[in-house]
């Protein structure tokens, strides 16, 4: 499987020859200074294009093959597929394929993208790692975020705990909650700069029911497939993170059976997933083994990485694990992802990367780094799957 990695640009803390060492050859971009709905300009994506493959003397040449993301903006999330922003978004695709990329990945999580309440929870080796805690997650939308109608989203027993754990937040950790859940984190094609714009944003969305957003996306889809298909480009939508509705806000990319609308809606070739392990494990429903067989000519782009759910499985917290130990079985995917990328021509064989990594060793010292998106915890984790994948192959 090809071997690819995230890397911010210039200013990411984890340099190119950092991901040379950890073994990837295939980089993974955005130009994340460009706001959803603004067009992304081919001189641009070039620049970044030679930052990346411009290859000092006797080093290992590395290539800008993948784009995440070219965000979705609200305006097409909400209302669908008419003006400018859907001409917007397709002038971008449009630059990046002129420029030799031909996958990108794009999601559909209105307001928020992926959410984590907690980005250093300690572990038990002495590393963090990013969680998502329920509680946490719920105390902020009821007491803090003070959501109209957040209360009926809630069973009791929630409500009571999120009780608790607002009554213990002092100032500061009230306000780092509120930063982890609300500030964006890294990659996130969306963000709110206060609480006030937040709660608009969330607001905006009221009646758009999951419904009226898949047909939005479907009608998306519908005029963005036929270019892509002519530029040679696969789109692969990123799943939900975590893989349910927060905040009351609709969410289409959650589960097999969101998957398989939009597919049914619009079945062109070019209508992909970004098969990301790590999101869709974190929902114990969601037999990930399965979907990946399921919709193995659909992925062109897998995010590998693992989650531990609380209580064995039974809860909706869960916290980053190490790559091959979360409840997903990591060897089956990767046997699935082998077994498609046989029957795939060169070119299209299946990239991925190591998701995310735990925050370990030099990086826990380090005062700049992408929650996440660390460089010896990811570099771990891309060493265990790449020794499965040897092992396998
Ligand atoms: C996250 C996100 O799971 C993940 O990959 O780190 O960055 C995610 O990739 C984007 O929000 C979706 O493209
Ligand atoms: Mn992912």
């Amino acid at each position: 499987m090809r071997q690819a990695w995230r890397w911010y640009g210039p200013d990411d803390p984890v340099t190119l020859d950092h991901v040379r060492q950890a073994g990837a050859s295939e980089i993974v971009s955005a130009l994340h200074q460009y706001a959803p709905g603004e067009v992304w300009p081919r001189a641009a994506v070039a620049q970044r294009k030679a930052e990346i493959e411009n290859t000092p003397a006797g080093r290992v040449p590395l290539k800008w093959t993948i784009i995440e993301s070219i965000p979705v903006p609200d305006d097409i999330q909400r209302e669908g597929a008419d003006g400018a922003a859907i001409d917007a978004w397709i002038a971008s695709m449009e630059a990046v394929a002129a420029e030799g990329i031909h996958t990108i990945c794009y999601n559909v999580m209105p307001v928020v993208d992926w959410t984590r309440t907690d980005l250093d929870f300690p572990v038990a080796t002495g590393a963090t790692a990013l969680r998502f805690d329920y509680d946490r997650f719920a105390a902020f939308d009821l007491h803090v975020l003070k959501r109209l109608g957040a209360e009926a989203d809630y069973d009791e027993g929630t409500r009571a705990r999120a009780r608790k754990v607002a009554d213990g937040l002092t100032q500061s950790e009230a306000e780092l909650l509120t930063k982890n859940i609300s500030a964006g984190l890294p990659g996130a094609t969306t963000f709110s700069a206060n609480l006030d714009a937040f709660r608009e944003r969330i607001a905006s969305y009221r009646g758009i029911t999951p419904d009226k957003m898949r047909g939005n996306v479907a009608a998306f889809l519908a005029k963005v497939t036929p270019v892509a298909d002519r530029l040679g480009v696969r789109l692969t939508l990123h799943p939900d993170d975590p893989p349910r509705a927060i905040f009351g806000l609709p969410r289409i990319a959650s589960t097999a059976a969101d998957y398989k609308a939009l597919f049914d809606a619009v079945p062109s070739p070019a209508n992909g997933i970004c098969f990301c392990v790590g999101s869709l494990g974190s929902r114990p429903d969601n037999d990930v083994v399965a979907m990946a067989k399921e919709f193995a000519s659909r992925i062109y782009f897998a995010h590998l990485r693992a989650t531990l759910i609380d209580d064995n499985g039974k809860s909706i917290s869960f916290t980053e694990s190490d790559h091959l130990d979360g409840d997903v079985n990591m060897i089956a995917v990767l046997r699935a992802l082998l077994a498609e990328n046989v029957r795939r021509e060169d070119a299209w064989r299946i990239p991925f990367r190591p998701d995310h990594g735990h925050r370990m060793l030099d990086d826990i010292e380090k005062v700049r780094i992408n929650p996440g998106y660390t460089g010896i915890g990811r570099l771990k984790g891309l060493a265990e799957l790449r020794g499965v994948i040897r092992a396998l192959q």
